[in-house]
This record gives C-alpha cells, sequence and structure tokens, in this order.
C-alpha cells in the first residue's frame, strides 16, 4: 500500500466496528450535558449491559413513544424505585448465572431527592449495580425547578432571586459523602469536560463486584443558561474552581483526587452562566453570596487537597478532548 493508496483516518474510523447503546436522533436539546455524558457511560460499558432509568430528561428524550435510542436492554423506572428496580434485575440475572451488568442511572431529583430511599437500600444490600447520577442540578425535564443538588445562590424557577433571597437560599446536598458513607466499594465523581477520567471511572467501577456509584456533572444549557457549545467550556470552570470536586472513595475513603493546576476564582464559573447573573448586580447582598461561593470553592479544595503544581505542559486537560463515534468491540 502506498501513501497515495492508504485509506484515510476519517475512512479508518468509519469502518471500525462500533458498538453505540444510544443512538443519535434523539431528542436532547443542543449541547446537553447529560446526553453526552449518557453516551460516554454507555460507550465505556461495552454491549452486555441492562440499564433501569429513572423518570427524567434522559429517559423522556431517548424515548418517545414509540421510538427510543437504546439498542440494550432498558427500563423505565419509577422516581422512587429506579434502585429497587436495578437490584430486581441484578438478582434476577444472577440466578440465571448471567454476568450482564446493571446499571441504574438518573438526574439528581432521582438521585438525591425523590429515589434516594431506594438508591440506600440497593447500595446497603450490596448489589451489584454501577449507579450513575446525571447531575444538571435541577429537575430540568418538568421546567426548571431546584432540586436538593442546585448550587446555593443560583436561580430556579422555584428560587427565583428577589427581596427575600439571592436565589437558593440552601446549600447543595453533598451526595458522594452521604453515598461514600455507606462503605460501598467504589464511589466517584466526574465531569463530561474530563471524558477520559469518565470512562475509565465506569469502566473501574463496573468491574468491581458490588454496589459501585458515579456522579457525572453535566451542565444544561436550558437550565443553566448559556448556549450549547459552552457546555464543556462551563463544565471544566466548575472543575478547576473548586466547586466540583473529582474525587474517587473506596470504602467510603478518599482514594484519589484530580488535582488542580491553575485554579480559577468561581466568578470565572459563575459569570458565564445565567442563572447567577442576579450575582453580578450591584448589591451588596450579591457580594455577599459571591463571597460564600469562593469560600465553598476553597473549602472543597483544602478539604480535599485539590492544589496541585504550576501548569505543566503536559497537562492531560489539554488532550481531553471529546471523541466522535463509538468505541470499537471486536
Ligand atoms: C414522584 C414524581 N414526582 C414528580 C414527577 C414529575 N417529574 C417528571 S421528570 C421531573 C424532573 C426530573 O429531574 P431530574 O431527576 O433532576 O432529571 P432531569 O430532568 O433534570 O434530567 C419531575 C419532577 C414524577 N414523574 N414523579
Ligand atoms: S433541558 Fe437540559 S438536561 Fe434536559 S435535554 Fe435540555 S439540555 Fe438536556
Amino acid at each position: 500500500m502506498t501513501a497515495d493508496t492508504a485509506p484515510s483516518i476519517p475512512d479508518l474510523r468509519n469502518s471500525q466496528l462500533r458498538f453505540r447503546a444510544m443512538e443519535s436522533g434523539h431528542r436532547a436539546c443542543l449541547g446537553c450535558g447529560q446526553a453526552l455524558a449518557a453516551r460516554l457511560v454507555t460507550e465505556s460499558a461495552g454491549p452486555d449491559v441492562m440499564i433501569a432509568n429513572a423518570t427524567g430528561c434522559l429517559e423522556i428524550f431517548t424515548t418517545p413513544w414509540p421510538e427510543s435510542a437504546w439498542r440494550i436492554p432498558w427500563m423505565h423506572s419509577l422516581f422512587e424505585n429506579t434502585g429497587a428496580i436495578a437490584s430486581g434485575m441484578e438478582a434476577a440475572l444472577k440466578a440465571q448465572g448471567k454476568s450482564t451488568k446493571v446499571i441504574a442511572q438518573g438526574g439528581d431529583g432521582g438521585t438525591f431527592d425523590i429515589g434516594f430511599q431506594a438508591l440506600s437500600g440497593m447500595l446497603e444490600r450490596g448489589h451489584n449495580v454501577l449507579y450513575v447520577c446525571y447531575d444538571n442540578e435541577a429537575y430540568m425535564n418538568t421546567g426548571i425547578q431546584r432540586s436538593s443538588s442546585t448550587p446555593h445562590a443560583a436561580m430556579t424557577t422555584t428560587s427565583p432571586p428577589g427581596k427575600e433571597r439571592m436565589g437558593k437560599r440552601h446549600l447543595k446536598k453533598d451526595i458522594i459523602s452521604i453515598i461514600a458513607a455507606h462503605h460501598i466499594p467504589y464511589a466517584a465523581t466526574a465531569s463530561v469536560a474530563y471524558p477520559s477520567d469518565l470512562r475509565k471511572k465506569v469502566r473501574r467501577a463496573l468491574a468491581i463486584e458490588g454496589p459501585t456509584f458515579l456522579q457525572i456533572h453535566a451542565p444544561c444549557p436550558l437550565g443553566w443558561g448559556h448556549e450549547g457549545d459552552q457546555s464543556i467550556a462551563v463544565a471544566r470552570l466548575a472543575v478547576q474552581t473548586g466547586l466540583f470536586p473529582i474525587i474517587e472513595l473506596e470504602r467510603g475513603r478518599l482514594a484519589g483526587a484530580m488535582p488542580l493546576r491553575d485554579i480559577k476564582p468561581v466568578t470565572d464559573y459563575l459569570k458565564a452562566q445565567q442563572r447567577f447573573r442576579h450575582l453580578f448586580q450591584d448589591d451588596p447582598r450579591a457580594r455577599e453570596e459571591l463571597e460564600h461561593l469562593q469560600a465553598l470553592a476553597d473549602h472543597n479544595i483544602e478539604v480535599y487537597g485539590l492544589r496541585g503544581e504550576a501548569p505543566d505542559k503536559l497537562d492531560s486537560e489539554g488532550a481531553d478532548t471529546v471523541q466522535r463515534g463509538g468505541v470499537r468491540w471486536a
């Protein structure tokens, strides 16, 4: 084969066998972080997987009756019982002697709030299930209502800024610590801005026998108020400011953290989103909230030891771009 006859890289890519559990052509908004995250999770998991999916945007945009974007066994569960349905799937597969992996997945509303009881039971009983929470920090599917995952001071339709308060009054629930308190073998956070880290964590979690948990920060352009093409940049800033630490916990103990080599002020992240725009008006309450949010980021940086060394040219951040297409399965 000469250089003239050699196939081009795109042709080679297109001729590879691919497996995509979640097909394109679904109805997510442009730039939806959750759609990207779900694609990365299912590509990393491979074809021998069964999914229980809580109500929410992901369920709605992938399964408008009579269509479905799923090419693997997939079941819509309620908010309340996703953990229970996944437990039942896993027990049935075990009884049949099958090695098919089970993934349970849902949004932050379905995970932090409404489905938490079934999730906690699933973890406590030790089911061999990976639970993935796509954390877009509000109940997006029903019109951007605040959840217990919504960050402090963020504007949602049920936490509007006004005379009484500057957006959401309460703090974002520390779900990963609550999950870690179940002393499960593995729990981690990840972000769509760091896809290779995310993929590794999915593969690692699925290789472990027992319950595992992944919280993925997934921007929602509609609910956060940024353009769809800014989703990755916004997600990256959440990590770089310390507001969304990327960590791993084994049996409840901190086992790893992504170091921050170039820590950014929280205002870089907040300014990029309309849900925080009230914090940039000339109001002493706004300044106080900005200080509060900076203090939260500083706290994360200290508690998880996130402070890394000076920026390095070989830093993997630059190489962590999202690849198009599925992974190859022999
Ligand atoms: C028990 C119950 N309460 C409320 C609803 C209505 N509902 C459907 S989707 C949704 C929002 C889902 O939010 P989240 O879990 O965060 O997922 P997202 O849509 O943000 O991805 C709500 C409140 C429901 N289906 N069941
Ligand atoms: S509302 Fe948000 S989470 Fe839902 S499909 Fe649109 S971008 Fe995705």
